[in-house]
């Protein structure tokens, strides 16, 4: 398996994701792993056996040592903040918990427009100043060896789950509102929206090189139903955090969506391997990086195979300034972290950029 570095590096991981994300040339491709900070490594793991995952997640010293290991351990050019997609309900008066091996769970779900109208549309640096401190901490510990990450659910992902109350295959109840009272969805919409804007904007200030806005389960809605229900909002994020900082959405089987999500104007758009990378990357707009796409699976079938798929990705995107590579989801529990590690390698190593 290759080593990590290489002498053809001449810039740092930092320097390296931001160009990217703008962009911009590159000296290699820049990589970094969807839940890299908390799936697979066996320090993370120590970690946790010490503390349950909210008190982690809010103390400052605990969140950016989880967020470093995957830089120290993988050699990675971007350290995502240690934290949850549904941190922001913390300011919103919505009262939940990460049950181990669940996920979130809201007790009291949002589903009536009474129910709507009481959430609190609060100051992020009051109501999540633990993430704030915690990105201010990561910047100077990080200093220019990776770029720091920082990343919120989107709306329609946080609604999925306010409305049912917990995780979900199909988020019944949470469509049914959508269809069924589109007036209280589009106010739930409208000050989720709000919430998640301030939200990565104190991260920003705080820190965050790049943010990322998760839209998981995205992939439920057809083409019209999520531009008439999501896409404006979505717009409206991106549109207010524009010339702040670069900015990533993300979800997965999305391949009907993808002229919509383009359409929302991220700097780049993180898509899964449902498509072919080049292919994906000619639906987006013009001027637009991607970011992926490798099957988190595949990492499991060894390095060979890893190998072999990595190789198609760069070869697709041949060193085409705008790409991020990274996997189509996140990594799977499984996964040997030896793999990560040589992966980062052989994509610093990349045969594009001799
Ligand atoms: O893992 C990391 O790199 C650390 C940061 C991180 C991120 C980026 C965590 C920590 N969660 C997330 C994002 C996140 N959380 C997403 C978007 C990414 C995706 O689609 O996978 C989603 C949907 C969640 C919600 C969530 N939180 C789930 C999924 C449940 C479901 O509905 O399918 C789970 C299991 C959690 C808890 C959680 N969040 C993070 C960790 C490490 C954990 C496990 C808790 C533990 O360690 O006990």
């Amino acid at each position: 398996m290759p080593a990590t570095s290489h002498d053809t590096m001449t810039m740092t991981g930092r320097a390296r994701l931001i160009a990217a994300a703008r962009s911009q040339p590159v000296d290699t491709t820049p990589v970094w792993y969807m839940r890299q900070a908390g799936r697979c490594l066996p320090e993370y793991r120590a970690l946790r056996a010490r503390h349950p995952f909210m008190e982690v997640a809010r103390t400052p010293e605990l969140a950016v040592e989880a967020t470093l290991m995957p830089v120290e351990r993988f050699g990675v050019d971007g350290a995502v903040l240690f934290a949850d997609i549904m941190l922001p309900l913390d300011g919103m008066g919505v009262p939940f918990r990460i049950e181990p091996k669940v996920g979130p769970v809201i007790d009291n779900p949002i589903r009536t427009r009474a129910d709507v109208e009481r959430i609190v549309i609060a100051d992020a640096d009051e109501a999540t100043g633990y993430v704030m401190d915690a990105l201010r901490l990561l910047r100077r510990e990080l200093g220019d060896r990776a770029a720091a990450l920082g990343f919120s659910g989107a709306p329609f992902t946080l609604a999925c789950y306010l409305v049912e109350g917990h995780g979900s295959r199909e988020y019944p109840r949470a469509k049914a509102l959508m269809y069924g009272d589109p007036e209280t969805w589009h106010l739930l919409m409208g000050k989720l929206t709000e919430v998640v804007t301030r939200y990565l904007r104190a991260q920003i200030a705080a820190g965050a090189d790049a943010v990322q806005l998760f839209d998981s389960w995205l992939g439920l809605l057809g083409t019209e139903t999520y531009a008439e229900f999501v896409q404006p909002y979505t717009a409206r994020i991106f549109a207010d955090l524009r010339g702040l900082a670069p900015t990533i959405h993300f979800s997965t089987g999305t391949t009907h969506l993808l002229d919509g999500i383009a359409a929302t104007g991220p700097d780049l758009v993180s898509v899964d391997w449902r498509l072919p990378i080049d292919a994906a990357w000619d639906r987006l707009a013009p001027g637009q990086g991607i970011q992926g796409n490798l099957d988190p699976t595949l990492l499991m079938g060894g390095w060979d195979v890893t190998r072999r798929a990595a190789d198609d990705i760069l070869r697709r995107t041949a060193g085409r300034p705008g790409h991020i590579f990274n996997l189509g989801h996140g990594i799977l529990p499984e996964t040997d972290p030896a793999v990560l590690e040589a992966l980062t390698g052989h994509v610093h190593g990349g045969a594009l950029h001799p």
